[in-house]
């Protein structure tokens, strides 16, 4: 039999912990405090520790008594039992296999199909397609430093790769795909990236980028593990290399075979960089895992965090019947040892979620209208697990729920989505291209009939373009009438809530533990205040999102109305106006209300994936392969939220009262926290700036509209007067026609 040594020096550190201090810093317990428990000399517990195979066994049983360690434990805690990592086994290989055939087929394409650029619809943009349909999902590790990511992270993935240690430990945004999804381009493991990447633009398509663009704009250095060690984390010896802001990590674990991990820096108690970081990385989650330590489990920061996470994760439900509410996401106790009992840590978690639910009311009942099934405590409670490495039994459930998860849910959800995308990007391509040709047809056929539509549609321009104008016009109106409505909500939520009296029937009514009131109350009232300006800039936002489409109709019915007077039907002029508005806006980086109208656009069709548009929609927080896209305001775009700080900066301010009645006291000083930290204010700001974006987004939008529409009347005219030859419209035909065969004979094996 293989002798096991215990060290005992790991162990003393891995489960001895003396509570955290003031910084929340976690303190193992010392030397010293073990030799004292012991009644042994300090130089005593040195030398065991060094020499662990020499300990008397009834000093060990103590030692272990000591460190409430039980004799099975203490030998997984010395290796035996290290985390082996989950294997949901290859749930993409069907799927990866479809998008190599679809990449060869377009790599295969004759030249004149390879360049055709007159449509949207062409070899290219169904290359980006397969590039976006075989992106693996992937899983984002978050939540304050220290809690445990980087450890639960290297766990699963059955490794100790990731840098994980005391103090705040992981520094930059790391990236981990397995080894065989390394770009061609790249020799190393593992590459450091500085901020010039665009990470949730960039992610999905390093593939496309070539060493010479990543040398020139992106790369800081590359080479092994050590690497990650000397940039990544922040005692390293490059930690103070500024320029280091993204790792990507290429490793070989069965994990990674279903997924791709997110390793974030650590939320600290203030806004700094690592914080920054956490929340750009998090913008790329399919899958969220939110760490806290099982000590002082979720504190009202972290449900700060977690509910701006929360919102913006894509939504499966209703795809599957019977998907698990919230399936995507794990909210981790993390620090799980024996120091608790099992009974323990359910008690924990149960209050935990019932805390959770109460205090981010608002959050769940919007999350809820979204997801179409209601949130509770109970399916939050259903969604957090413990862990600790050591312990089979305090990771199990996580593991094989996350397991199941990524073998089996996930995929048949995805597979589903994929299927239909593909399909329909088919049709609407083969819609949009047969159009046009039909329409070079009726030209080349009847040009008389296509001359009297043409002469028709140039007399209407007068009267289309007046009505476009005072649509537009009254359009720009409303959302300055949007805005003041927004505002006066504001005051009106702000008047209803921030009284005295009223605050203080609240604290009655909803809190029996001044403790709990003092810890969560400014949140409540924050997520409440949130929650109302949300759905009212939602209701507003659809408004203004019938009045669009009415907008684009405009367009279309200048071009049926203008064939509408002959007998016969001869000329159909197709014009792609949602394309064209969506077309004006993809420069913005933010789009107000119009995130909602871009987002109800449809299971993607052919626009939103044509072209680099779904690196776009990432940058603007909509993500591409969800149910569809998601229609809960808030977490699309500009939020109509105070924002992570103000919210973090009222919950502290309202942690210290004396005085009066306790809840009056505190219904005092949570208005003077609201005040002096100008919620209000910042409240106006961000209203205001949610409009500002939604009429620059609007006016870009009906621009481009207009600019494509007089462009195509000008190509219809050259063609019609003559300017275009017929051997240069019967070219274009057949290259159309070759181009609609290629996209018809697209090669997919339904995955569902
Ligand atoms: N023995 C043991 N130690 C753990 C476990 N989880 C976390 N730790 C320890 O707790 C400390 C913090 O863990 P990390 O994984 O580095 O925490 P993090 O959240 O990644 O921290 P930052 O990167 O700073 O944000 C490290 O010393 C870990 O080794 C566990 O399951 N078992
Ligand atoms: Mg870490």
């Amino acid at each position: 039999m293989e002798a096991k040594v215990i060290d005992l020096s790991k162990l003393r550190k891995a489960t001895g912990w003396q509570g955290t201090d003031q910084s929340g810093k976690v303190n193992p317990i010392t030397q010293e405090d073990l030799s004292q428990r012991l009644n042994i000399d300090q130089s005593q517990v040195s030398r065991y520790e060094n020499d662990p195979s020499s300990i008397p066994l009834d000093l060990l049983f103590h030692w272990l008594q000591a460190l409430g360690v039980r004799l099975e434990d203490a030998f997984e805690m010395a290796g035996k039992n290290e985390p082996l990592g989950i294997n949901p086994g290859l749930p993409w290989q069907k799927l990866q296999r479809n998008c190599g055939l679809l990449m060869e087929y377009v790599h295969g394409a004759k030249a004149t199909v390879r360049n055709f650029r007159e449509s949207a619809f062409n070899a290219e943009s169904l290359r980006v397609l397969a590039q976006e349909l075989r992106r693996k999902p992937n899983i984002v590790f978050t939540g304050k430093f220290d809690s445990g990511k980087s450890r639960l992270a290297n766990g699963l993935l059955g490794r100790r790769d990731l840098p994980d240690k005391y103090q705040p430990a992981t520094r930059l945004i790391t990236y981990v795909c397995h080894i065989n999804d390394k770009p061609s381009w790249l020799r190393e493991e593992v590459l450091i990236l500085n901020r010039n990447f665009d990470f949730s633009r960039d992610i999905s398509m390093l593939d496309s980028l070539s060493i010479d663009e990543v040398n020139k704009n992106y790369k800081v250095v590359a080479g092994n593990l050590e690497i990650l060690k000397a940039y990544g984390t922040h005692d390293g010896k490059y930690s103070e290399v500024k320029d280091a802001k993204y790792a990507l990590v290429y490793m070989d674990s069965p994990l990674l075979e279903a997924c791709n991990i997110v390793d974030l820096p650590g939320y600290g108690a203030s806004e700094d960089e690592d914080v920054e970081r956490a929340r750009e990385g998090g913008k790329v989650a399919d899958i969220l895992v939110y760490t806290s330590n099982s000590t002082g489990f979720l504190d009202a920061e972290d449900f700060v965090r977690m509910q701006y996470e929360v919102s913006r994760l894509p939504a499966f439900e209703g795809s599957v019947k019977d998907y698990p509410l919230l399936g995507n996401l794990y909210i981790v106790a993390t620090h799980a040892s024996r120091d608790k009992t099992q009974e323990d840590l359910d008690a924990i978690l149960t209050t935990a979620s019932n805390r959770l639910y109460q205090t981010m009311s608002e959050t769940w009942r919007a999350l809820s209208t979204a997801r179409g099934r209601t949130i509770d405590a109970g399916v939050l409670r259903a969604r957090m697990f413990t862990y600790w490495a050591e312990l089979p039994d305090r990771r199990k459930n996580l593991e094989e729920c996350m397991t199941s998860y990524l073998a089996t849910t996930l995929p048949k959800v995805k597979n589903g989505i994929l299927d239909q995308t593909v399909a329909e990007y088919k049709s609407e391509a083969d819609k949009e291209l047969s159009a046009r040709i039909a329409e070079y047809q009726a030209i080349m056929e009847d040009t008389t009939n296509a001359e009297r539509t043409y002469e028709e549609l140039k007399r209407n321009e007068p009267t289309r373009k007046k009505r476009v104008e005072n649509t537009k016009l009254n359009i720009i109106n409303q959302i300055r009438a949007h805005r003041k409505e927004h505002l006066d909500e504001l005051t009106r939520v702000y008047e209803e809530n921030l009284n005295i009296d009223g605050l203080e029937r609240l604290i009655k009514g909803k809190y029996k533990e001044k403790n709990e009131a003092q810890r969560y109350l400014g949140t409540y009232l924050l997520d409440h205040i949130q929650g109302r300006l949300s759905s009212v800039g939602e209701e507003k936002a659809k408004l203004l999102k019938l009045e669009i489409d009415e907008f684009l109709q405009i367009y279309d019915m200048a071009l049926t109305s203008a064939s509408a007077d002959i007998e016969k039907p001869g000329l159909s002029i197709p014009f792609d106006a949602k394309g064209a508005f969506l077309a004006g806006l993809t420069g913005l980086a933010t789009l107000g209300a119009l995130s909602i109208w871009v987002s109800t656009m449809g299971n993607l069709g052919g626009y939103i994936l044509a072209a680099k548009l779904s690196g776009w929609l990432a940058t603007v927080g909509i993500s591409v392969g969800g149910k569809a896209l998601i229609t809960y305001l808030a977490s699309i775009g500009g939020p109509v939220t105070a924002g992570i700080a103000i919210a973090l900066a009222v919950a502290a301010a309202i942690w210290s009262i004396f005085g009066d009645s306790w809840q009056r006291r505190l219904a005092k000083k949570t208005i003077d926290a609201f005040n002096t930290k100008d919620v209000q204010k910042k409240f106006t700001e961000n209203i205001n700036a949610f409009w500002r974006d939604t009429e620059i987004a609007f006016r870009d939008g009906a621009e481009s509209v207009e600019k494509k529409f007089m462009k195509n009347l000008k190509h219809l005219d050259d063609v019609i007067k003559g300017r275009i030859s017929r051997d240069t419209l019967k070219a274009k035909i057949a290259q159309f026609n070759k181009v609609k065969d290629f996209l018809a004979n697209t090669p997919w094996v339904p995955l569902a």
